[in-house]
């Protein structure tokens, strides 16, 4: 066999010590020393103790003041910023994928956007009760667009995506008050819960965070999710690279970056269009060369095999290179600091939504309606920079690693159900999974996602948390910038199977799957959802009952709060391994890592010893197979 071996992260960082010289060589700044700059933090943010939601304040709890002028106690402040914290990243998530609803409510066959898999189309139709015989497909596109967007603020009701989750997880959300209503309703139901002089009980401001997180989950991202499939493909397992070594010397790069497919999926067509492809060669290209950065790059890789340039905290390192001739945004996680960083060098930074507006940016606004010609400029000015590199700043770590990604959850049910031959009669069921799981060929499964973050060396948790676990046969499904984490490092190419216990090598044997399975984004982490609930009915077991757990060993986002809220509403124990900004307050504290274990059956669970973390993980999903007697 080949020589197959990780790249390790002491290889990463030296590739971006590497960088940093060519940076401080055109006066750039860097996050490494903005981080110096704001260390240490400050202590009452970081504990979450500080009040500033009305001009009386800011008020900062200590021992000689222990209330607001208000009265507020550390309590309530403290749940009131979690709780806002949790209403932005619901809102953002959620705001995605009404961008998405209405990029499909845009589509026509002759248009900027087509419906790519009318299949799911007429699936999510019949789900939701509309007629679908006889109907035009643009038609009903038109019609469950209208629907969907109407899930954002429709005035009674619940969300109609959770009738998909087991119905002992439904009544569980019903007895304890958290199905989420219109989505819309449940953002601004924080806001009003956390304006002066409303809520201070911090039970009630939890579980509005917990409702909230679930809105975002079981409502905006699955919309996000679902109706991306619909537009543009529902992913199935393709092969790609990732690292900064996908960048290409003598080619014309553009590095896609943010979250809305609909920006990156035209940027990818009109890359490939002949007459582009003839005006980079005309400049002294040899073509042109896209690649991603975070979540957007887990879309364009897996609908498309685009390489992955590399996620959160690896950024700036695709301008450092010198061989970047555009970054394209949208919105979500992209640093200010690309604006400057670009005008060290010759790289056009390209903002495209007026939600997300940068100094120091070429603004492209990008529509719907006007998203062919946006596209096209777009890469056209991309291409007409190439000749504006400065040669003696170029330089490409030699670093990449193979990677299959593209397990949607109808690529995992696909790609097992083809293996097991016993099972010719129950296609279309996660059972192979279940039997793998009850035999004990898996011990369990853990749903690995989330960001970097500087106070956890970059990826190192994430890489190490991955090797770990499937050496103990606990297969990984993962998202957003843990996917980029693991296919960088090599986790995601199919020999990786050499670095498994014994039981999950055989199953990557048998169904030609990498150990670490890439779920997409973050909305996508509405797939995992989906993947717990087919796998809870298949089974017979309930979702807080199955063998998994989740873990965002890196996160730094409000959209990663949401997330975990509605992973542990949803029954699914979650671990983290930077603490939220709850610490100030035990009694905040003590809810999420205890306290609401009673309510949903799952909590919170903190570690910042990284090694801790992963045995944490592993003593869980054993106690739960324990406790199922398997
Ligand atoms: O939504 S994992 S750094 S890129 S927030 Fe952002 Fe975090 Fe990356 Fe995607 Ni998710
Ligand atoms: Fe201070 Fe209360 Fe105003 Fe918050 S709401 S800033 S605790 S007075």
């Amino acid at each position: 066999m080949d020589n197959f071996t990780l790249t390790t992260v002491e290889e990463f960082e030296a590739a971006t010590n590497r960088l940093l010289e060519t940076g401080a060589q055109v006066g750039a700044d860097s996050w490494q020393q903005r981080v110096k700059n704001q260390t240490p933090h400050c202590k009452f943010g970081e504990e979450g103790i500080c009040c500033r939601i009305c001009s009386m304040g800011p008020c900062r709890i200590t021992p000689k003041a222990p209330r607001g002028i208000c009265g507020c106690d550390v309590h309530g402040i403290a749940g009131r910023n979690f709780l806002r914290f949790t209403a932005g990243g619901s809102a953002t998530h959620s705001d995605h994928g009404r961008e998405i609803c209405h990029t499909l409510h845009v589509a026509s066959p002759d248009g900027n956007y087509q419906v790519k898999d009318p299949e799911k189309l007429i699936k999510i139709a019949k789900e939701w009760g509309v007629e679908t015989e006889g109907k035009d497909i643009y038609d009903l596109a038109h019609e469950v667009s209208e629907l969907a967007l109407l899930e954002y603020g429709k005035p009674f009701g619940t969300q109609r995506w959770l009738k998909r989750a087991p119905e002992k997880t439904q009544e569980i959300w019903k007895r304890e008050e958290i199905e989420p209503r219109a989505i819309d309703r449940e953002v601004s139901c924080a806001l009003h819960m956390t304006h002066m002089g409303c809520s201070s009980l911090p039970e009630a401001l939890i579980r509005q965070s917990l409702r909230c997180g679930l809105s975002d989950g079981w409502g905006g991202s699955m919309c996000g999710t679902e109706f991306s499939d619909v537009l543009f493909g529902t992913p199935m397992p393709v092969d790609t690279e990732a690292n900064l070594g996908v960048m290409e010397k003598d080619m014309v790069n553009i590095i896609v970056h943010g979250h809305d497919p609909s920006l990156s999926e035209m940027i990818v067509k009109y890359a490939e269009d002949p007459e582009m492809i003839a005006l980079a060669k005309s400049v002294g290209a040899k073509g042109i060369n896209i690649a991603g950065v975070c979540c957007t790059s887990n879309e364009v890789a897996m609908r498309h095999g685009i390489p992955m340039a590399g996620n959160f905290l690896q950024q700036e390192n695709v301008v450092l290179t010198g061989a970047c001739e555009a970054i394209v945004v949208d919105v979500q996680c992209i640093f200010p600091a690309l604006g400057p960083l670009s005008k060290c060098f010759h790289t056009k930074f390209v903002t495209t939504s007026k939600i997300a507006q940068m100094p120091d940016s070429e603004f492209i606004h990008f529509s719907a309606e006007t998203a062919g010609e946006n596209a096209k400029a777009i890469v056209k000015m991309a291409v007409e920079n190439f000749v504006n590199r400065k040669p003696e700043l170029v330089h490409i770590p030699d670093m990449k690693q193979k990677s299959t990604v593209g397990y949607s959850f109808e690529a995992i049910v696909k790609t097992l159900d083809t293996v097991t031959n016993s099972y010719v009669d129950v296609t279309g069921t996660t059972k192979p999974l279940v039997d793998c799981v009850r035999s004990g060929v898996l011990r369990g499964a853990v749903a690995m996602v989330g960001c970097n973050n500087p106070k956890v060396r970059p990826d190192t948790a994430h890489i190490e948390l991955m090797k770990k676990l499937i050496k103990n046969d606990i297969i990984l499904v993962v998202s957003g910038c843990s996917a980029q984490a693991a296919a960088k490092a090599g986790l995601m190419d199919k020999r990786a199977k050499d670095l498994c216990g014994d039981g999950l090598k055989r199953v990557c044997e048998l169904a030609d799957i990498p150990p670490v399975l890439h779920m997409g984004s973050c909305v996508d982490i509405s797939r995992m959802m989906i993947l717990v609930a087919e796998l809870a009915k298949d089974s017979g077991w309930d979702i807080n009952q199955l063998p998994v757990v989740g873990c965002a060993p890196e996160w730094m986002s409000e959209k990663a709060v949401s997330i975990g809220n509605y992973v542990v509403a949803t029954g699914i124990e979650t671990f983290l391994g930077v603490h939220p900004m709850v610490k100030g307050s035990s009694v905040v504290d003590g809810l999420l890592q205890g306290g609401i274990h009673d309510w949903v059956g799952a909590c919170y669970h903190v570690e910042l010893d990284i090694d801790k973390l992963g045995d944490a993980m592993i003593q869980t999903i054993e106690e739960k197979r324990a406790a199922l007697g398997i």
